[in-house]
């Protein structure tokens, strides 16, 4: 991607849904990137997930701390090989809380009373316990759908690399419009909490070919933070 007159700046999508162009560096991509490779393997790595209705996602997903399936949280990969879920990392769950905290610019991680505030840690925001992984090839999409398998109100934090995409982030009550197209890019970061935390969101498609080449990598890969509240 060609670099731009004007640098590509924060904005707030809806409330309570933010956008931070660039957040991860070069560096921290590749980190993240090398770690997400070593994650896919198996056992308990990157996997296709079946739909109860018979469909597949396009995204291919892994899982760390709790897996999901649709439409739950266990601890071992009920829907693929058995294997018990892979640890979520303390680097990464300390990544998510920057995150929030560079996002809604609060330093101390607090965001508000439907933001995930917990009597037990103090009124911070909760750590971070779950990471799903979705690769994208070329044709992949995610259709759109709401994170509301978590029994927890703190913010879903959304990182971006590789190939950019159109993610579609729209309202709470419907899965048509109104919603806002943004593109994502290698590096950027969405953080969406408060009213927009049960937002429908979707990916209707990758711009295949535009990931950082030295990067080394074919298509986009998206890790989403959350807090499950499942204790
Ligand atoms: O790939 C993305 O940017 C969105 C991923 C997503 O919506 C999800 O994992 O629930």
């Amino acid at each position: 991607m060609t670099d731009e007159l004007f640098p590509r700046e924060r904005g707030e999508v809806a409330p309570g849904a933010v956008h931070v162009p660039g957040w991860l560096g070069p560096d921290r991509q590749r980190e993240l990137l090398a770690a997400c490779r070593d994650w896919a393997r198996p056992p308990a790595g990157l996997r296709t997930v079946h739909l109860p209705g018979g469909g597949t996602m396009t995204a291919r997903q892994l899982c760390l701390g709790w897996h999901w399936y649709p439409y739950g949280y266990a601890r071992t990969v009920v829907d693929g090989d058995g294997a018990p879920v892979k640890p979520m990392p303390a680097w990464l769950a300390e990544l998510g809380r920057a995150a929030v905290r560079d996002a809604y610019g609060d330093p101390d991680g607090a965001v508000g009373a439907d933001g995930g505030e917990t009597p037990a840690d103090g009124g911070e925001t909760p750590a971070y316990d779950i990471a799903l992984v979705n690769y994208y090839d070329a044709d992949a999409r995610m259709g759109m759908h709401r994170d509301s398998d978590e029994k927890s109100g703190a913010p879903v934090v959304s990182l971006s690399i590789g190939d950019a995409c159109v993610f579609r982030f729209g309202n709470t009550g419907t899965r048509s419009r109104p919603y806002t197209d943004v593109e994502l890019r290698s590096g950027d970061l969405m953080v969406f909490g408060g009213p927009s935390r049960l937002a429908y969101h979707g990916v209707p498609r990758i711009h295949a070919g535009t990931a950082p080449p030295e990067l080394g990598l074919t298509g986009r890969l998206n890790v989403t933070l959350r807090v499950s509240g499942l204790g």
